[in-house]
């Protein structure tokens, strides 16, 4: 009896042994998530933990960092402290990581910059993954012109989170179409924050402002476009193929993407939040001591509603929407 009681300490002995060396063997990586205020993000942060799993042979610390900088900030600095191998940055904005990057730099901790652009040199970090918001806007204003083929557009745009550069590049994009196209006005540009509630908020004060002074809506989200799409309810104007106002909108989510079969939406702009492959990849070359590229561009594409057909975008079929995987 008590040589089975000595046996199966040692078994348990050796299993708690593996199993740190296991845990030891895992390589730490932290990921400051912006938030989690669009599906979007939210099938980010799924790809995110189906990815950097114990099989795959990650520990992953992640932060839902809810949309404040200051949180960002802290998250990143807490990796720092706790020394571990990569750190993985979705900015909620641009400015402010100078300082921050520089310590990671000094800590000898790897950053890789993902989804969003922060304002800092390349050389302050160690990559970057992500997808190209200029493209993403200049799409959605290639689209328009191709549609309203030298009609007026009078156009109010509900921007994304201020100072992200997925709001700074969508309407850098766009406004390099629109500035040649003397034929269109954008009335107004707000930020709705990525968000349903602020769509529909942004919305409701446009309908104050504008009534019947526009024709066409740019949401930088999908979850701004079903707030704004609410709103217009409410205020019995219509949109989509067979509404007075055209309702342009970006990330072509899964139920973003249902609108815009039903006709409701007429373009939407992908930004594609399947991004976790890419950045697995570039860690798996800096751990085999090998040279990475400074970006790795995320391919995104667009779709328009069924009866349109268009240059810059797939149209919309029902088996189309059936093959989404977000
Ligand atoms: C774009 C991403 C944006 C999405 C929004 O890459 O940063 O943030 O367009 C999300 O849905 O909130």
């Amino acid at each position: 009896m008590k040589k089975m009681f000595a046996l199966l300490m040692a078994l348990v002995m050796v299993l708690a042994l593996c199993s740190s060396a296991a845990a030891e063997d895992l390589i730490k990586v932290g990921f400051a998530q912006v938030g989690h205020e669009s599906d979007w993000r939210n099938a980010n942060t799924e790809n995110y933990k189906g990815v950097f799993t114990a099989e795959n042979g990650y520990e992953l610390s992640f932060v839902d960092c809810d949309n404040d900088n200051a949180v960002q900030l802290e998250a990143v600095r807490s990796f720092i402290e706790q020394d571990l191998d990569y750190i993985i940055i979705a900015p909620i904005e641009t400015a402010g990581w100078n300082t921050v990057l520089a310590e990671a730099k000094d800590a000898g901790i790897p950053v890789i910059i993902a989804d969003r652009n922060v304002d800092a040199d390349p050389s302050e970090y160690t990559t970057r993954v992500g997808t190209d918001m200029v493209k993403e806007g200049e799409t959605a204003g290639l689209w328009l012109a191709e549609y309203m083929a030298g009609a007026e557009a009078n156009i109010l745009v509900i921007e994304g989170t201020v100072g992200s550069s997925a709001a700074l590049g969508r309407s850098e994009g766009f406004n390099n179409i629109a500035k040649d196209h003397p034929e269109w006005k954008i009335i107004d540009s707000q930020s709705g924050d990525f968000t349903q509630a602020g769509g529909q908020q942004v919305m409701e004060s446009f309908l104050k402002s504008y009534p019947g002074q526009f024709n066409v809506v740019v949401c930088h989200n999908d979850n701004e476009a079903y707030g704004a799409m609410d709103a217009m309810d409410a205020a019995g104007v219509t949109y989509g193929v067979d509404g007075d106002v055209i309702l342009i909108s970006y990330d072509a989510t899964k139920a973003g993407l249902t609108y815009t079969l039903e006709g409701k939406i007429n373009c939407n702009v992908e930004c594609n939040p399947i991004q976790a492959a890419f950045v697995k990849e570039v860690i798996e070359k800096l751990e085999a001591g090998e040279a990475v590229e400074a970006f790795t561009l995320v391919v995104d594409e667009a779709f328009v509603a069924p009866g349109i057909t268009s240059q810059y975008a797939t149209t919309m079929t029902a088996e189309l929407l059936a093959a989404r995987p977000y």
